[in-house]
């Protein structure tokens, strides 16, 4: 199939599918999209496990499990979605992918190098990561890789469950003690700025968004999202009585839009560097449960060969 042919079939809103014939820049653009997505969910799981164990009541114990265990079927969606682009050219097999975000080779969501350094973090990561992640898929959702777009709907479902019970977390400590309002108003002071760079780079400094948007893997810019994300957060954060940290943040009655200021765009690129708060944690995290829990892996590889005999 030649590439205008591919490109009309696509922009005519039809989906490819695993066998379907498709140009090698396509394939290779979604083997590093999708598979960099199923490093954020895996990785994204981090920051929130380090408070399974001091969450304040059971009750948060079971939600926070359950939203945690939600993350690592995404991942898992994902890494199947990845697998399917395989060919004899491009390396999409599972341990390929995932080898290559523990070398540093492949990236996994900036977001996640930040630490959750109290309770109401976790509050902040329901209600802007999963806030930011569900702005992005939504539009992923339309997207032109079948396994890819189907995953996504349900991710979506699951999603804007997470987002719901961050923002409780939320209006449980806003309506508690001073002190606890104190917490949220840090969270916020915190993960305002990084939630922002999870969009990405502007329109202008984003290498793959043109060619990504051409083949529909992408459906809308890293700033519009970005807008629509500053758009629909701030009057959540009014209603919870919360400052958005940004002196330049105004509403723009000709635009109908929110200004906002300009994003740390140096701390962002020293975080995709490895130099973030916590990026050598991380991977240091996940290189250890690799080796430690490899025997699982064995054991379910010999189950399998067995039961084919
Ligand atoms: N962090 O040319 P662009 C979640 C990289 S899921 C790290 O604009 P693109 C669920 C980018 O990869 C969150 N790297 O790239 C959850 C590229 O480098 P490369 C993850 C970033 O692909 C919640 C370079 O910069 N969501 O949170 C970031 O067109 C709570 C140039 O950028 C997805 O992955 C960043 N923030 O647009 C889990 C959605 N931004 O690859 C647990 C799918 C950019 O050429 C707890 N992905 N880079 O070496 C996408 O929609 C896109 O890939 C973007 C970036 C929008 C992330």
């Amino acid at each position: 199939m030649n590439n205008d042919t591919f490109l009309t079939y696509v922009q005519q809103e039809n989906k490819v599918e695993p066998k379907d014939l498709m140009p090698d820049d396509y394939r290779k653009l979604l083997v590093r999209q999708i598979s960099q997505h199923a490093h954020s969910e895996i990785v994204g799981m981090l920051p929130e496990a380090n408070w399974i164990t001091r969450a304040p009541s059971l009750r948060r114990k079971m939600a926070l499990l359950a939203k945690i265990q939600d993350e690592a079927g995404h991942g898992l969606y994902l890494y199947a979605a990845t697998e399917t682009l395989g060919n004899g050219e491009v390396i999409a097999d599972r341990d390929s992918t995932y080898n290559d975000m523990l070398a540093g080779k492949a990236k996994y969501s900036s977001i996640f190098n930040y630490p959750a350094l109290s309770w109401a973090d976790i509050g902040a990561i329901g209600w802007l990561v999963d806030g930011a992640a569900i702005m992005n898929q939504v539009m992923l959702m339309g997207n032109s890789y079948g396994p890819y777009s189907r995953a996504m709907v349900r991710i979506c479902k699951e999603e804007s469950f997470h987002q719901r019970q961050g923002y409780e977390i939320l209006m449980t400590l806003c309506r508690g003690t001073k002190e606890q309002k104190q917490l949220a108003q840090d969270a916020l002071n915190r993960f305002w700025w990084p939630a922002l760079m999870m969009f990405g780079p502007n329109d202008d400094a984003s290498p793959n968004s043109q060619k990504s948007m051409s083949y529909r893997i992408k459906r809308e810019s890293n700033d519009s999202l970005r807008q629509r994300f500053v758009d629909v957060t701030v009057p959540q954060a009014e209603f919870l009585g919360l400052k958005i940290p940004d002196e330049n943040l105004t509403w723009n009655e000709e635009t109908q839009h929110y200004d906002f200021g300009e994003l740390p765009w140096e701390e962002f690129m020293e975080v995709l560097k490895g130099n973030g708060p916590c990026n050598k944690k991380r991977l240091e995290t996940k290189r250890k449960a690799q080796q430690e829990n490899a025997w699982v892996k064995e054991a379910a590889i010999a189950y399998a060969e067995k039961i084919r005999k």
